[in-house]
């Protein structure tokens, strides 16, 4: 092929960033955008968007991959096979976590495992999980890790080997106060859910769906109010993960009211999926397990609701890597389950012993384009600002998330009339089932390309493992503090 003005020109597309929609070319040039507009010379390679729109790559700021047990274990889904179906689902960059074992240092906790990242054929970034804020992890680890553009952390307010109390949190608030880093916290009253448990289990009920009744929305309410009165009392800013329910999105909304720097984040599964999921023949509800849990049918249309008034601003897909015959099925010592195995006369683990989590890297960007885009409930713009444009923002992904020249060349062609019908079979994660199977959506990809390669083109990935780039994340303003703080009086200087 003889050479172009441009490495790459995508060309008759109507192009969506998270602001505008117009008909436009793209020229690419070193894996960066050159230029965005008509008439643009050859590029060396072409490729034909006629009829579909443009958008920018999408970032999914919340999956999990690859993950290291203490155990020994390793969560089913590798980086190139998790990383192969962010691909081919539309999605160039990811932030996955790094795992700190409860009475470990980070640097003892899951070795190798950014050796493991290597392996992606996505651009990623990690948030570091904090379960252990020794003063070694505080005073030394963490600024060296933010140092190295790690510059989020992850708290979970629940589960047994992770969950922080609230004078730990205080303490992760204030380093990441000190340092300019972003909280993310999963919001879950531990207490609550395990007292509930309890009872179920006394009660003879171990069915997937008293994983819902185990933890309803009062408890997802209670510990987002209290993850953001914590944050508040520090004037430190934070993003709750994963609201499933209109109540703790409402905490969120009157936070924000009163000035507080909170973002929310919604998944796929809480604004599709219902009990109903939950109640399903030969234990497959367990599917469906993840936490927060799915909510009742209507509550699904409520948290649409808080996406359409801006309340929730980055829907992610909590990939989770579990497979239903190996893992739900059959659970070993996951981190993300909530008590040890009770034997039912079938054979399978009671709901509390089921690992957490469902699939959806791949997913994620139809589902949502399909219930959302297509079926009018979200704008196309919206669906950029939510998938792309805010958690390169939130997340200080500089050169990501947009369509304008010195921009990461990272775009999907994407075919808004295209139907499919989601299948298991045709995904590329390791996973052997998709909560979705069986969904008719309307909107699919056609072309990914990351850094101005082509990476994946009609279902078929064509980045090989380790092309994929580490993204380090500098300093950067949205995330400052407020400067308010009560009485006038920063205790994250001396605490
Ligand atoms: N929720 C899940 O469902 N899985 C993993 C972690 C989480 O918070
Ligand atoms: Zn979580
Ligand atoms: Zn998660």
């Amino acid at each position: 092929m003889s050479k172009g003005e441009f490495d790459l020109v995508v060309r008759g597309g109507t192009v969506v960033t998270a602001s505008d929609t117009f008909e436009g070319e793209i020229g690419v040039r070193d894996g960066r955008i050159e230029a965005v507009g008509r008439n643009l010379g050859r590029g060396t390679e072409e490729v034909d968007a006629t009829g579909r729109l443009v958008l920018p790559g999408g970032i999914d700021s919340h999956c999990h991959l690859e993950e290291l047990g203490e155990d020994g274990g390793v969560q089913e889904e590798s980086f190139a096979s998790g990383s192969a179906a962010a691909l081919a689902g539309g999605t160039t960059s990811f932030i996955c976590f790094l795992p700190q074992w409860k009475g470990h240092t980070l640097a003892q906790s899951a070795p190798g495992y950014e050796e493991r990242a290597r392996r992606s054929r996505a651009d990623y970034s990690f948030h570091q999980i904090i379960t252990d804020p020794t003063p070694e992890v505080i005073e030394k680890e963490i600024p060296a890790l933010v140092a190295r553009g790690v510059r989020s952390l992850k708290v979970f307010l629940t589960y047994d080997p992770l969950r922080l109390t609230d004078g730990e949190f205080l303490k992760v608030l204030a380093t990441a106060r000190r340092l300019g880093a972003l909280v993310t916290v999963h919001c879950e009253n531990f207490e609550a859910i395990g007292w509930r448990i309890q009872a179920l289990l006394a009660a003879g009920l171990t069915d997937p769906l008293q994983h819902a009744w185990s933890r309803p929305p009062v408890v997802e309410r209670e510990a987002t109010h209290r993850a953001i009165a914590l944050a508040e009392l520090v004037d430190q800013p934070i993003q709750i993960f994963h609201v499933s329910c209109a109540e703790a999105a409402a905490e969120i909304a009157r936070a924000r009211a009163r000035g507080v720097k909170v973002w929310g984040e919604t998944c796929p599964q809480y604004l599709t999926l219902s009990h109903d999921d939950l109640v399903q023949p030969d234990f497959e509800g367990a599917k469906a397990v993840c936490s927060p849990a799915l909510r009742e049918k209507g509550e699904a249309e409520r948290v649409w609701r808080h996406i359409q008034d801006g309340t929730l601003d980055i829907v992610t897909s909590d990939h989770c890597g579990f497979s239903f015959h190996s893992a739900k099925k059959n659970p070993g010592s996951s981190s993300y389950g909530q008590g040890g195995a009770v034997a039912r006369p079938d054979g399978m683990p009671a709901f509390n012993a089921i690992p957490n989590g469902v699939p959806g890297i791949e997913t994620r960007l139809p589902v949502l384009f399909s219930e959302g885009v297509s079926k009018g409930r979200i704008s196309l713009n919206d669906f950029v600002r939510l998938t792309a444009a805010n958690p390169a923002r939130l997340f200080g992904l500089a050169g990501k998330g947009s369509i304008v020249p010195g921009a990461d060349a990272d775009l999907v062609v994407w075919d808004p009339d295209a139907e499919r019908s989601v299948q298991n079979a045709a995904l590329h994660h390791a996973i052997d089932y998709t909560p979705w199977e069986g969904l008719k959506v309307k909107g699919w990809p056609t072309v990914t390309v990351r850094r101005g390669e082509v990476t994946a083109r009609d279902g078929e990935v064509l980045a090989q493992p380790g092309s994929g780039r580490f993204l380090p994340r500098g300093p950067y303003s949205f995330i400052a503090p407020t400067g308010r703080v009560p009485d006038g009086f920063d205790a994250s200087r001396y605490a």
